[in-house]
């Protein structure tokens, strides 16, 4: 399958290349006092890990989104987001065929709205099964596995990237899971049988199996690094393998990243898809300490493999996590504490981007007094760039379907109230869907204009949209960028 993200690294420099030319050019108007703020100031963990063009995602309860705190972190520091409940075959199927999508539609519309990826959890699994799955017999179940998985794929077919097609089928010595009632009543051939009905239903969705406890090389991981060698050599749909990581505090396993990259090997994407850390109540700054440089691994650990497309945390707050309900006097194992203070391990997960760099307009003093001698006075412009942008274009693709996230930053010094955006796409791209922008194309012209919401972009910031595209089998990006008619740069 083709990529077209240059590696992690590549991404990386990159956009510190970037930092040091907007700096530079700081410097070069400061002898004139004119202030430019810095063009790729990296504010947010999204920031960060959108220039190094990895997913940071978090899992949602949309109850919560009424709470201010959670809302703003939410709606700041993710560039992906996964229903942590709402997308689950209970919810979506309280009775035999009749779908309830309240919820998840909750969940979608929070993702559309915000321009954040909607990553799809889950369409089988073992546990939240409804009731009423439990007297089927075998052959019923698997009618009522598939009808599930075609009605749920097809209601969010074109919003959700990838899904969790298959959770946690496996037991810990690589057993298939013996106390689940789709492998006791159908037996082995479930998994492939959901896949196949989820591409059929979506096929242009990345379809994805996850488990926990296979972070490590282990015998888990083996069975499903089995299961996916079959499933390729078979031609079985399969595009990717999630990896929980609700991890223990110190115990990052050693060999995770190597794990990551043979799975990767076998032409498949990889991401982190359910982390946490947690610990042994009370928390102390040691224990935090640790809890931070564990975070930072697994960030790095995704950041050096290039097929693994993000990390994405299981909750925002300490406050809501699953943990202290399951693991009796463990708990703390999210980023923000119960007051939404940021932990260590926020500091943590940006350095292993680089680091927060300032919003702050640096100030440059001049140094250098000019000498009155001198005539003519050299005319310094102050060169106030006006309609200067700069375009982050980043894509998650498949076998025929990508999805694109686009960040418009105004690079010039005062506001821009209303835009469009214009591009071309070289390889016979259609757009599908679009989020936070209003989209049209017109052979391979496209042409983005804000959505009423978001139309102001002060001087310095930026506006985030993106659209769900198909292709043949080539996805080159677009080469160049107009807002408002005038060429953007690139980041
Ligand atoms: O965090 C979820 C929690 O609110 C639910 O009560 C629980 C139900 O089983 O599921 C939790 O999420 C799980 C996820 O769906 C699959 N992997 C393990 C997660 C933690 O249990």
């Amino acid at each position: 399958m083709a990529v077209t993200r240059p590696p992690a690294h590549n991404r990386r420099r990159a956009a510190t290349r970037t930092i040091a030319v907007a700096l530079a050019a700081t410097i070069a108007v400061g002898a004139a006092a004119v202030a430019i703020p810095a063009a790729q100031a990296a504010t947010t963990l999204k920031d960060l890990a959108t220039a190094a063009g990895k997913d940071i995602g978090f899992a949602l309860d949309p109850n919560r989104l009424s709470e201010s705190a959670y809302k703003s972190i939410a709606d700041s520091e993710f560039n992906l987001v996964v229903a942590e409940n709402a997308m689950k075959w209970d919810a979506t199927e309280p009775s035999q065929n009749s779908f309830s999508y309240g919820s998840g539609d909750q969940v979608a519309s929070y993702a559309a709205s915000t321009g954040k990826e909607l990553y799809g959890h889950t369409l089988v699994w073992h546990s939240q099964m409804p009731g009423w799955t439990n007297n089927l017999s075998g052959t019923a179940l698997e009618s009522a596995m598939k009808n599930h998985v075609t009605n749920v794929a097809t209601h969010f077919k074109g919003k959700v990237s990838s899904w969790d097609v298959v959770n946690e089928a496996f037991g810990e010595n690589g057993e298939r899971r013996s106390d689940s009632p789709l492998q006791q009543k159908i037996g082995d051939g479930y998994i492939e049988t959901a896949f196949r009905t989820a591409r059929a239903a979506d096929p242009n969705a990345k379809l994805c199996i996850n488990d926990y406890n296979t972070d490590a090389i282990n015998s888990k991981s083996t069975a499903i690094y089995n299961l996916v060698r079959d499933f390729k050599s078979r031609g079985v749909p399969i595009d990717c393998v999630g990896f929980q990581s609700h991890l223990i505090t110190g115990q990052v396993p050693s060999s995770m990243q190597q794990n990551l990259q043979r799975f990767a090997d076998l032409g498949v994407d990889v991401r982190i898809t359910e982390l946490d850390i947690r610990m042994t109540m009370p928390s102390d700054s040691s224990k935090l300490a640790t809890q931070a440089a564990d975070y930072k691994k697994v960030f790095q650990i995704c950041n050096a493999v290039s097929r693994c497309q993000g990390v994405t945390i299981w909750g925002i707050t300490d406050k809501y996590s699953w943990v202290p309900g399951v693991f009796s006097g463990q708990g703390a194992a999210l980023v923000w504490d119960d007051n939404y203070n940021k932990k260590p391990a926020y500091d943590a997960i940006a350095s292993a981007f680089g680091g927060i760099t300032p919003t702050a307009t640096p100030t440059v003093t001049p140094t250098v007094t000019p000498t009155p001698t001198v005539t003519p006075t050299p005319t310094v412009t102050p060169t106030t760039p006006t309609g200067g942008c700069q375009v982050s274009y980043s894509v998650n693709q498949w076998n025929t379907g990508f999805t694109a996230n686009v960040t418009v930053k105004n690079t010039s010094t005062s506001a821009v109230n209303g835009w469009t955006l214009t591009f071309s796409f070289p390889s016979g791209q259609t757009v599908t869907q679009a989020w936070s922008s209003v989209t049209t194309q017109s052979g391979s012209a496209v042409t983005v204009k804000n959505a009423a919401w978001n139309g102001s972009i002060p001087a310095g910031g930026s506006q985030q949209f993106g659209f769900n595209g198909s292709h043949t089998g080539t996805n080159t990006a677009p080469s160049s960028f107009s807002l408002n008619g005038t060429a953007c740069s690139r980041a």
